[in-house]
């Protein structure tokens, strides 16, 4: 099964949104792999952001993500990284549908609660730098066979 990295960002566990956020993946159908709160350094952050490091938003982006901390996790479920990212809304939360999490909880593209893996070349990457070693469960939920 696809996994995917979907991060609650700092306004998002500040806004007190991440049982809302868990509670949304787990009605989806999605399993939880893995999950911790992080307060990530600023050159951890360098590096999952690296593909913007020459947007004139880097610094600010840098800054914001640094600022408490983050709920770190791995969903897993058939198409879980396309699916993550539709249920997240467009980046820019205005855009956003409603029913969506940015859709529902946010306005402004520099505080829109939650990241998700854009591809599942990304989420492998990703879920290398904010879980390395540590376990990333496999384990059997018997509400799947209701799922699938
Ligand atoms: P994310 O990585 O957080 O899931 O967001 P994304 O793929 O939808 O969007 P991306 O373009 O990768 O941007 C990463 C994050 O940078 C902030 N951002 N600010 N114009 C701006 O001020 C601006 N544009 C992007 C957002 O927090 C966005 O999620």
């Amino acid at each position: 099964m696809e996994q995917t990295y979907i991060m609650i960002k700092p306004d998002g566990v500040q806004r007190g949104l991440v049982g809302e956020i868990i509670s949304r993946f787990e009605r989806r159908g999605f399993k939880l792999a893995a999950m911790k709160l992080v307060s990530p350094g600023q050159a951890h952050l360098e590096e999952h952001y690296a593909d913007l490091k020459e947007k004139s938003f880097f610094p600010g982006l840098i800054k914001y993500m640094t600022s408490g901390p983050v709920c770190a996790m791995v969903w897993e479920g058939k198409d879980a990284v396309k699916t993550g990212r539709v249920m997240l809304g467009a980046t820019n939360p205005l855009a956003s549908s409603p029913g969506t999490i940015r859709g529902d909880y946010a306005i402004d593209v520099g505080r829109n609660i939650c990241h998700g893996s854009d591809s599942v070349e990304s989420a492998k990457k990703e879920i290398a730098l904010w879980f390395g070693q540590e376990s990333v469960l496999q384990y059997t939920k018997s509400v799947d066979a209701w799922v699938y």
